[in-house]
């Protein structure tokens, strides 16, 4: 099938902001968008009543969602605890399964979460990381500094997000502040 061109552009990238322009979409989450992804329910209900923070910004340059596009974008996710947990973004799957994604980490420090048929992966992700997701891989991004933890992702236009499996699941490790600094803990598998 031939797609209509589309023109050729770039874009400017603020590496200490993560400011993506121009950008066509944002797409912001608070605590309240997550309900139910942290381990310490009451902590997240107490932060939530207390004013609901704002726990990353998504900066998107939209393209043709179709296959042969890439869809670039930047995450801003801000440092912060619910209770002893890193703030993290909530986590997904690609629909389209079998697609792989590219992050390069910009500023800030923390922790890439994978996992792949029962597998937990972790990789540091922070200025300078380009880690590579491959195909298969349910991925979430956990702030374990005091900074914004800012990184850039280039996917497949067509890959779509997936967060139904996360929610009733959930991810096979956590990262939580302990005494000698992050600590990742494993959690055991769901009942099927
Ligand atoms: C999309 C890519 C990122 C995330 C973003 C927020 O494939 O992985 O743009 O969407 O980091 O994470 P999440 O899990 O809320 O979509
Ligand atoms: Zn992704």
């Amino acid at each position: 099938m031939t797609q209509p061109l589309i023109t050729p552009f770039s874009l400017t990238l603020d590496q200490r902001s993560g400011r993506l322009a121009p950008a066509t979409g944002a797409i912001e989450r608070r605590l309240s968008d997550m309900r139910g992804l942290y381990a310490d329910a009451e902590a997240e209900r107490a932060l939530t009543a207390a004013g609901d923070p704002l726990m990353y910004v998504v900066l998107l340059q939209d393209v043709p969602r179709e296959e042969g596009q890439l869809l670039v974008g930047t995450t801003i996710l801000y440092p912060g605890r619910v209770g002893v947990e890193y703030f993290m973004t909530r986590g997904h799957y690609h629909q389209k399964l079998a697609t792989a994604e590219v992050y390069l980490g910009l500023a800030g420090q923390g922790k890439l979460l994978l996992q792949a048929e029962g597998r937990l992966s972790e990789l540091e992700l922070r200025t300078g990381t380009v880690a590579y997701i491959p195909p298969c891989w349910a991925h979430r991004a956990v702030n374990t500094g005091d900074e914004p933890l800012i990184f850039l992702s280039v996917c497949p236009a067509d890959a779509g997000n997936d967060y139904g499996a996360i929610e009733r699941e959930g991810f096979r490790g956590r990262v939580f502040a302990g005494d000698e600094g992050p600590m990742l803990v494993r959690t055991p598998a769901p009942d099927t």
